[in-house]
């Protein structure tokens, strides 16, 4: 079956890069997104969002201008279409089950216009099960069409990492699930066209638990490096040298500790996997999901430790936040330590928080400019580490603050050099 028109459901972090390789391929690609605004933007050939994404804009421009991309809200585009990717987001609620409406509405908006032998390939992260509990019985249901039959379905969960979409969209090696061989081929056919790196292929569940796993073992390792942060903290040590020549051990490789875990993915994939387990309550992966939640107020305790050694009453303050980001370079805040850095310390007398690319929000005073955050500050803490933060120049931040304290959550500053130029210098993972 010969695919010439494509369309990518859900133009956010993954169906835009998505979208743009494809185009880029040569396929006639439609972008369906219910976001008015992002639809406008990306039709002018802008990025809806903030942060270093190499490649990307230049790649975005290319295929808006020559009409290869097209982004719009009307989901008949959808009958045109040889293969559908859904890139839709699939959140956890407060009580942190999985919420797949979103999903299941694209899907039957999908079904409803399937036509014969369209391939549908699901890139959104599923809780394991769900392709064969929701998924299809939507899709043959709405469709009136036979799965393997009629239409052809794989579960091809994304590894974009955000920074580098294009770059990882292409290098990372693909899963493919599915339930039947001709969709199989089909779609590692199609996706052989974008993907330079090996594909594997295996079933529907099995992709599902990959996806959720590979997550979860990453919030697990962190966790593990978090948890011996704070044994060196206690203990004196500094917990990156103690990485370093751990990991010159075979076999070893210690995630970075931090300022905690923030994101879209290792923040919730844990309890996708875990929400499809009805016998089996694993101990470890909650557990690590709270010693990961607990370092953004491990970071504030020792953003006021500093100031009573200062002698600084905390009620008058001024204590800046550097990195509103969940992760460096990039502009996207969602689940970022930072919010929780934020409420652990509002009762300071101000509070001021810095980012080079996140939106500001509106409960503190936001800037850009690094100056204004510095100017009178008794507290800068780094919460992400964006690029330009490991250059700070001591001098002028002594210069411009009131009272000499860095709080550091990602290891940006050398202890040594910070208390030789007269700060007080407070590290996760840096013992005294
Ligand atoms: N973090 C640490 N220590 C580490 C690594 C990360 O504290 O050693 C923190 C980061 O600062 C951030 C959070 O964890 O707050 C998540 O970081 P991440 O590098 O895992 O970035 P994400 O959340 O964008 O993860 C994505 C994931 N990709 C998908 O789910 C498709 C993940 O599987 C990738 O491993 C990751 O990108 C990546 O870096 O490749």
């Amino acid at each position: 079956m010969k695919v010439n028109k494509v369309c990518v459901v859900g133009l956010g972090y993954v169906g835009l890069p998505l979208a743009c390789l494809l185009a880029k391929k040569g396929f006639e690609t439609f972008g369906l997104e219910k976001d008015e605004r992002k639809v406008n933007l990306i039709n002018q050939g802008e990025l809806p969002f903030k942060g270093r994404e190499p490649g990307l804009r230049e790649l975005l421009l290319e295929v808006v201008t020559n009409g290869r991309l097209v982004a719009g809200n009307n989901p008949e585009v959808l009958t045109h279409a040889d293969a559908v990717f859904i890139c839709v987001d699939t959140p956890i609620n407060d009580n942190r089950m999985p919420d797949t409406s979103s999903l299941e509405s694209a899907i039957a908006d999908v079904a409803r216009r399937l036509r014969r032998d369209v391939l549908v390939c699901v890139e959104s992260t599923l809780p394991p099960k769900t392709m064969n509990k929701k998924i299809i019985p939507i899709l043959e249901a709405l469709s009136d069409f036979r799965l393997g039959k009629d239409f052809y379905v794989v579960y091809s969960p994304e590894r974009i990492m955000p920074g580098n979409a294009i770059e990882s969209l292409l290098k990372n090696p693909r899963i493919i699930g599915s339930n039947d061989t001709d969709s199989s081929s089909i779609a590692v056919e199609l996706y052989s066209s974008i993907v330079e790196a090996p594909i594997y292929t295996t079933d529907f569940l099995t992709a599902e638990i990959v996806k959720t796993v590979e997550n979860a073992y990453r919030d697990v390792q962190i966790a593990f490096a978090n948890e011996i942060a704070l044994a060196c903290e206690e203990l004196g040590a500094d917990v990156y040298e103690v990485r370093r020549l751990v990991n010159t051990s075979p076999h070893r490789s210690m995630h970075l500790p931090g300022s905690g875990v923030g994101g879209h993915c290792l923040t919730k994939d844990p309890w996708l996997l875990i929400s499809s387990l009805e016998e089996n309550s694993p101990r470890l992966i909650p557990t690590a999901r709270s010693i990961n939640n607990s370092m953004p107020k491990h970071l504030a305790a020792l953003a006021i430790e500093a100031l009573s050694e200062a002698g600084v009453e905390f009620d008058k303050a001024k204590i800046t936040i550097f990195g509103l980001a969940f992760r460096g370079d990039i502009g996207d805040a969602r689940n970022s330590p930072a919010f929780d850095v934020i409420d652990a310390l509002a009762n300071a007398g101000e509070l001021i928080v810095h980012d080079p690319y996140a939106d500001p929000i509106d409960r503190i005073t936001f800037t850009r400019n690094v100056d204004d955050a510095l100017i009178g500050s008794d507290c800068a803490i780094f919460v992400a580490d964006h690029t330009e933060y490991a250059r700070f120049d001591l001098e002028r931040m002594s210069a411009l603050m009131k009272t000499r304290i860095i709080v550091d959550g990602r290891n940006l500053f050398d202890a040594r050099e910070c208390r030789r130029k007269g700060f007080i210098y407070k590290g996760i993972g840096k013992g005294k």
